[in-house]
């Protein structure tokens, strides 16, 4: 029986970002350096397929440091922590490694920069999300203000007007956050803050990439996971962009054939945080049902690394 053509773009950049290459590379080394088990305080990345494969190595997942022995290294999430985190783990003598990206190192600098010049902070992110608590648990309890949306800009309630400071989450809608950033503006004109905002290179490209694509495809899937945020902002930016039918898939198991009945041209991209395995799993799937033609749609090159630590060093 002869296959039906499809035409699948391939996003690009697209998949794994300098940080968490770096964090995975940092389990593995803690691995190699102490043996199992080594504690890893969250996911280390969004990604199940990630956990598994470094579970399976000796890596022990758990969501508190209280969840952990302390005589054994724990590391922390490419999401980066409270400041209290590390604190207590000194407090406990404990070994550990942070394996947070420097791009969200950078926005904890910031925060705490401002913070001491006297600013009260506003963390533009999502309630909840790691990356948020870890940013806003850079400062004192109550000094960061959190607003989601534009609706929530004309509702906080500041200190002080004019001495106000913003930073963001580092995967976010660059769309939605601008709008966010221009509410923000008009209605504390005195307020400062990044140039644009603090979305990462890496989710900046992924949306670029997924901008170019969308309206070129009749469906489009994004491989990723559920609780990853620059995962879920892919889907959301290729359905504004345009396209009919835009899902998130964390490998070709989860792909809806029903749904994808009769298109033409089909879009794939993957999180920060999704192997490039998983990608070809899906494309896979598709060439057993369909006479694939991959065609690249690339809007940016990327040569982003982030240096992992030769020697994983105890700190003092
Ligand atoms: O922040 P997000 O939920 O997108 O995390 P992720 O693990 O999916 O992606 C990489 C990162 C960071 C910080
Ligand atoms: Fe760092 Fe951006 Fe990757 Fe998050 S998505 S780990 S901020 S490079």
């Amino acid at each position: 029986m002869t296959k039906p053509p499809l035409t699948v773009y391939l996003a690009a950049p697209r998949g794994f970002c300098a940080g968490v290459d770096r964090a995975i590379k940092i389990v593995e080394m803690a691995l190699e350096k102490w043996g199992a088990p080594v504690f890893v305080r969250h996911e280390i990345v969004h990604n199940k397929f990630v956990v598994d494969d470094l579970k399976a190595k000796g890596a022990v997942f758990v969501e508190e440091l209280d969840d952990c022995p302390n005589d054994r290294p724990v590391i922390f999430s490419a999401h980066g922590v409270p400041k209290a985190v590390p604190a207590e783990a000194a407090r406990r003598e404990m070994i550990y490694v942070d394996a947070t990206c420097p791009l969200v190192s950078k926005v904890h600098i910031e925060a705490a920069r401002h913070h001491e010049n006297g600013l009260q902070m506003i963390m533009i992110g999502h309630a909840g999300h790691p990356e948020t608590i870890g940013t806003m648990g850079q400062l004192p309890e109550g000094e960061v203000l959190l607003v989601e949306t534009v609706d929530d800009v004309a509702i906080v309630e500041v200190r002080d007007p004019a001495r106000l400071a913003f930073v963001t989450q580092t995967t976010l809608s660059v769309d939605d956050t601008a709008d966010i950033v221009a509410a923000l503006q008009a209605r504390f004109p005195a307020i400062v803050g990044p140039h644009k905002e603090d979305i990462c290179y890496a989710t900046t490209n992924r949306q670029e990439a997924v901008k170019a694509m969308a309206p070129m495809a009749d469906a489009m899937l994004v491989v990723g996971a559920p609780n990853s945020s620059n995962s879920r902002r892919l889907v959301e930016v290729g359905a504004k962009a345009g396209c009919a039918y835009a899902q998130l898939v964390q490998r070709a198991a989860d792909i809806d054939w029903r749904a994808l009945e009769g298109i033409a041209t089909l879009g794939i991209t993957a999180g920060a945080s999704a192997p490039e395995v998983l990608v070809n799993e899906v494309i896979d799937a598709f060439r057993d049902r369909y006479d694939v033609t991959v065609e690249l749609v690339e809007t940016a090159k990327e040569d982003v690394e982030f240096k992992v630590p030769r020697v994983l060093r105890v700190p003092a």
